[in-house]
């Protein structure tokens, strides 16, 4: 379950007098996150974008340094996560990073390629993955679709996203008109 905006069930079904007592139980853990990788800390300030959009759906968020080059074994670590729902990977120049996750993991794998040389560079070391080893690439530096496709793969199974997705694309539709061109 992802953090509703109903009570929790727990304190729901909680007998009288029980609330009452200190809680010597862990907080409930989220089941629901979306573990975010990037290729080097220069590449964070976007995963940090992602962080925050995702909150506004109230879906927690890791953010980890890790290089398919530079710490490949780092990666393979965090790869294994079992508590983690979909993977961002988001890397610039040669980006492998998502491609290396995707090989090693059947959970879904966003690639963001990020504008560090060419742009083109990222973008088909991104898009361009063989057949068999999927990655679902937004645009370059795109850490706000990176986000919104997150929580659309989330919504699948916990329904309780899609109010939030529906509010969010029903401020674009409100906002549009009045943007800047590319805003
Ligand atoms: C990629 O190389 C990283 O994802 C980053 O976008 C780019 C440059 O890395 P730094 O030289 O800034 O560490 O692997």
């Amino acid at each position: 379950m992802v953090a509703s905006e109903a009570a929790p069930a727990a304190a729901r079904t909680e007998p009288a007098g029980e609330a009452a007592k200190p809680s010597i139980r862990e907080p409930p853990r989220s089941v629901v996150k979306v573990t975010v990788l990037v290729g080097s800390r220069s590449d964070l300030e976007l995963a940090e974008k992602v962080r925050a959009r995702l909150a506004e759906f109230e879906v927690p968020c890791d953010v980890h340094v890790a290089s398919a080059h530079r710490t490949p074994e780092r990666v393979e670590e965090l790869v294994k996560d079992p508590a983690t729902d979909v993977f961002v990977a988001m890397a610039g120049l040669s980006a492998a990073l998502p491609g290396v996750v995707a090989a090693r993991t059947l959970k879904p794998v966003v690639g963001v390629p990020l504008h560090r040389g060419l742009g083109l560079d990222s973008l088909l070391s991104v898009v361009q993955m063989p057949p068999g080893i999927p990655v679902a690439s937004v645009g370059l530096d795109a850490a706000e679709n990176a986000a919104l496709l997150a929580v659309e793969i989330l919504a699948l199974a916990h329904p309780e996203l899609v109010p939030r997705l529906q509010r969010y694309r029903m401020k674009w539709r409100e906002e549009a008109p009045n943007k800047p061109a590319g805003g």
